[in-house]
């Protein structure tokens, strides 16, 4: 039973958190994913939309995550992975480098992430969308305003 381990936010979940994830199932037998918990996610200056409790419902209904457990700070992966008996690594290639000190008890593996989508990327569009439907609704208010005072 050859164990695969990552760790993530994986907030908004999306098709680059899918395709990682389904890769890296497929390394081994299973996969266990350390879900930074919302009090982590703080110290790695992230606000995730969703909380723990909803992302790791989330993780847990995707096909390729066999068990989820908190991630609460950078230094709890080397006793994590004997705890759970991971034989492999792996996180998305903007880690590259990072996690190399796990070589001593794991193989460490890096992959490519997926292009063109991120969980910020979704967040900006998000914000965006919603400050172009207020100015479209303050416009729509100027010109009712307009024809209202020249009656
Ligand atoms: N990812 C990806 N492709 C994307 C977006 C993300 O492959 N388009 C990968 C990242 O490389 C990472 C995983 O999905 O391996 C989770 O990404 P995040 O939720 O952003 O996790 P991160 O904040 O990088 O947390 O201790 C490690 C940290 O908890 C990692």
């Amino acid at each position: 039973m050859k164990r695969v381990i990552t760790y993530g936010t994986f907030d908004l979940f999306h098709s680059g958190h899918v395709k990682l994830l389904a890769r890296l199932r497929f390394l081994g037998d299973e996969l266990i994913v350390g879900l930074s918990s919302d009090e982590f996610n703080h110290i790695k200056g992230k606000k995730s939309i969703y909380t723990y409790e909803q992302r790791k419902e989330i993780l847990e209904a995707c096909r390729y995550v066999d068990k989820v457990f908190p991630e609460r700070c950078w230094e709890q992966k080397k006793e994590d992975i004997i705890r759970e008996g991971a034989h492999v690594f792996a996180m998305g290639d903007d880690w590259t480098g990072e996690f190399d000190y796990l070589n001593e008890i794991a193989d460490v593996i890096y992959l490519p992430r997926t292009p063109s989508i991120s969980t910020t990327d979704i967040k900006t569009f998000i914000a965006m969308e919603h400050q172009d439907r207020k100015q479209q609704a303050l416009n729509t208010l100027r010109k009712l305003e307009k024809m209202i005072s020249s009656i």
